[in-house]
């Protein structure tokens, strides 16, 4: 099967292979009859607790402290910040009746926990010492989402909302922490090997409240590009509602400076679609439920040699800390195949009377479809190497596919094309203006994603208003 071949459905019809792939991996349930609420099924359950392992050991690592606050906000504190109302209103569910009793206070369903965790920030708070505080925490969070919704992507129901809240001493503290929190969604989507750009979000898609967001996108294979993780520096403006003062060294008072950061289960999207092919997904051996798969192939005779050998290893493996899984169904081996490539199982083992007599073990790769023996001597080690090297090569191979559909151009017109192509990423200069940012959606159809960071600084002048151009500005059709 050639390269183009095993891609055409997962380019061509995105939408529905997704669904499928889903399914097939028994990683979500989609026919829950709420919409935009879907089942996690333990597959995908499995894979949702490995990528909040990694998450969880790098915000650990950095100093934050993991918290859980109620899922409902009484209407008066999710009302203090006008900017963060404007942008939330139209997608609160809210609590209205206990029972049969009216309340007099209506309560939302958190859609971000800003108005639920700072009113306890102004009562933590006292003094410099308090600071900097850093929190985060893992929760589901509910939007009425009028987009169409899609299970993992766009959802009513968020059951996987990472959001991390922290306040600081100054705006230079807050901003360094900005900072590192880039540093760490890129070790983290490094270690998904999903691939991003990483934007400063225009003026008018900064989050409600904040004084600027950043953005981590991905893009889909149908070229349409995919907010995977947003951080945003809040400056005073919540600290200001919620009274959120700390007592300086000289005695003074001042308000916090705070940031937050999110990702949710769009993320686990993002693994599935960018390391996905025609078979379903693949996932890298670092978040794979399931690393290694072993089916013993039985032949006449001699049945249950084959099952002893896959046994031993299978035990052997587990030992040495991999995640492994031995396929002993009475199902022809082939059906098993299948199976587990659909379950984006990164290795198979294969035992069948050959590789009994030799010694040895017939292994195959999901990503690339190798097939090579090892010996059964050293397969621990072996192992081990092989997976280090599919997540070294499942992520270079995702970046430069993806380092491929984001292109330099230059003319409103081109730019259009690709929109319609919906054939990937444009990075065009820009002068800089909202006006002019605004024009690039309008004259081209597609959503500015923002200006770029580490900008590979496009020379040149605006399209638009061709004046010279100050920065570089990502384009993107976006889910
Ligand atoms: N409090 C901050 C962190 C916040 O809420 N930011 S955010 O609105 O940008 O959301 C963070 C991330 O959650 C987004 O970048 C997106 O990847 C994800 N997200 C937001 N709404 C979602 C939805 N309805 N379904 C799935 N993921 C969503
Ligand atoms: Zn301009």
């Amino acid at each position: 099967m050639g390269a183009r071949m095993k891609h055409e459905r997962w380019k061509n019809n995105f939408s529905e292979w997704f669904d499928e792939a889903l399914w097939n991996a028994k990683i979500m349930e989609t026919r829950y009859p709420v919409k935009g609420l879907y089942v996690w099924l333990p597959y995908g359950l499995k894979l949702r607790n490995r990528v909040l392992a990694i998450m969880r050991e790098l915000l650990e690592e950095t100093g934050h402290e993991e918290v859980l606050f109620p899922l409902l906000i009484p209407e008066n504190l999710f009302k203090k910040e006008a900017e963060h109302i404007r942008g939330f209103e139209g997608q609160v569910y809210w609590v209205t009746h206990g029972g049969k009793d009216k309340l007099d206070v209506r309560l939302a369903l958190r859609p971000t926990s800003e108005t639920s965790i700072y009113p306890m920030f102004a009562l933590w708070i006292r003094s410099h010492a308090d600071l900097p505080l850093k929190i985060y925490q893992i929760v589901n969070i509910f939007r009425y989402e009028t987009k169409m919704t899609k299970p993992l992507i766009r959802l009513r129901e968020v059951t996987t909302f990472k959001e991390a809240h922290t306040a600081h001493a100054t705006s230079e503290d807050a901003k360094a922490q900005v900072r590192a929190a880039v540093e760490t969604y890129k070790k983290f989507f490094d270690e998904l090997g999903v691939p991003y750009v990483i934007t400063k979000r225009p003026s008018w898609d900064t989050f409600a409240g904040a004084e600027y967001s950043i953005a981590f996108d991905t893009l889909a294979p149908d070229g349409r590009a995919l907010q995977v993780g947003t951080i945003h520096n809040l400056g005073q403006n919540f600290a200001k509602v919620y009274g959120l003062e700390y007592e300086k060294e000289g005695g003074a008072h001042e308000y916090v400076y705070q940031t937050c950061y999110g990702i949710s289960e769009r993320v686990i999207a993002a693994a599935v679609m960018v390391h996905g092919d025609d078979l379903g997904p693949c996932f890298p051996p670092r978040v794979a439920p399931v690393q290694i798969v072993i089916v013993p192939i039985p032949f006449k005779g001699e049945e249950k040699s084959a099952e002893k050998v896959a046994k031993r290893i299978a035990g052997e493996l587990k030992a040495a800390g991999f995640r492994v899984h031995l396929d002993e169904r009475d199902l022809r081996p082939g059906r098993k195949f299948y199976e587990w490539e659909r379950h984006g199982v990164p290795l198979r083992l294969e035992i069948g009377p050959k590789d009994v007599k030799q010694e040895q073990v017939t292994v195959v790769r999901r990503d690339t479809g190798e097939r090579f023996t090892i010996s059964l001597k050293v397969v621990n080690r072996e192992v081990r190497k092989i997976l280090k090297q599919i997540n070294k090569e499942m992520r270079a191979r995702a970046w430069k596919s993806f380092l491929n559909s984001i292109r330099d151009l230059k003319d409103l017109g081109e730019i259009k094309k690709v929109m319609d192509a919906r054939a990937g990423i444009v990075r065009a200069p820009w002068c800089g203006k909202e006006a002019c940012g605004k024009a690039f959606e309008e004259k081209t159809r597609g959503s500015v994603l923002g200006e770029e960071l580490n900008d590979k600084r496009m020379k040149g002048v605006c399209p638009v208003c061709l004046k010279p151009a100050k920065t570089s500005v990502l384009i993107a059709k976006t889910y």
